[in-house]
Parts: structure tokens; sequence; C-alpha cells
């Protein structure tokens, strides 16, 4: 059995993260999923989250081809949750390119492109300027 493991906020659930899971489940037989805790996304990212790390793991768990969901609580763990899960492979999207090498002697190490267009900032961004122009026009 091939066990293919990911990491990510996945943040205002949009279809690039859609897209990454099911490429990620369809290389191999069972697909975990490391969701970024509240307190790792503000070490990264410098902002709370919008959804909670429960409802983030709630939705993320609930995609179809995803077998297990847990919550990554420290970059510097990938090799504990690889050797835990038991991984053969560890997907990510390629603005993670190269930042990951390092697990090449764990298991299989491969970056998939990012889907164009789309991020949980610029939908923040938008929601942001929106609000701003409808408070402005009242
Ligand atoms: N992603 C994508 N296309 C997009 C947006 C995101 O393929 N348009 C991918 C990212 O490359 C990542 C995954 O979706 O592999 C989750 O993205 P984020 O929620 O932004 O995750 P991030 O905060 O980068 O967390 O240990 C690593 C981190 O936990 C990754």
């Amino acid at each position: 059995m091939k066990t293919v493991i990911t990491f990510g906020t996945f943040d205002i659930f949009h279809v690039g993260h859609l897209n990454i899971l099911r490429r990620a489940s369809e290389m191999g037989d069972r697909l975990v999923v490391g969701v970024s805790s509240d307190a790792l996304n503000l070490q990264k990212k410098n902002r709370e989250p919008i959804y909670s790390e429960q409802e983030r793991m709630a939705i993320v768990g609930s995609i179809k081809g995803v077998d297990a969901v847990f919550l990554e609580t420290s970059l510097e763990k990938k090799g504990d949750y690889i050797r835990h899960y038991a991984a053969d492979v560890l997907v990510m999207g390629d603005d993670w390119q190269g930042r990951f090498d390092g697990f090449r002697t764990q298991c299989e190490v491969c970056y998939l492109p990012r889907t164009p267009s789309i991020s949980t900032t610029s939908i923040i961004e938008i929601t942001r300027a929106t609000f701003a122009q409808v408070t402005r026009e009242c």
C-alpha cells in the first residue's frame, strides 16, 4: 500500500486546495493530510487563520480521497510525521519547491504545480476591498 502525505493550512478552502488533494490522492492508495495548527499558521504567515484548526480539519477530512487528517504543530516535525504515518511520498505545491528536499532520504518528495490565480490571501484581500467600498458607498 502506497501512502501519500501532504501538509497545509487550507484556510478558506478553495479550488487550489481541492486540486492538490485530488492529485495527491491519485498518487497512492492512502492520503494523510497534516493541517497546520492555528499557532503554526500565526508563526508562518503572521496572521490568525479565518477558520479554526478544528473547522479546517473537519473540512479537509470530508474531502473525497482524504483518508486521515492530523494537526501539524511544527514545520520541524515533518520527518516524525512521515515516519509515524509510514509515508512513501511527500507532496507539496511548488511554492515550496526545494524546501523539503532533505526528506528524500525518508521518502519520495514531489512538488506539484500550484493552481493559478487563486489563494487564501487574494480572497481575503478582495473581501476586504469590497467591504471597504460598500462601507464608503453607504
Ligand atoms: N495550493 C495550490 N494552489 C493554490 C493554492 C495552494 O496548489 N492556488 C497548495 C499549496 O501549494 C499547498 C496546499 O495547497 O501545498 C495548501 O496551501 P496552504 O493552505 O497555503 O498551505 P501552506 O500555508 O503553504 O502550508 O508544512 C507546510 C505547510 O503547512 C504548508
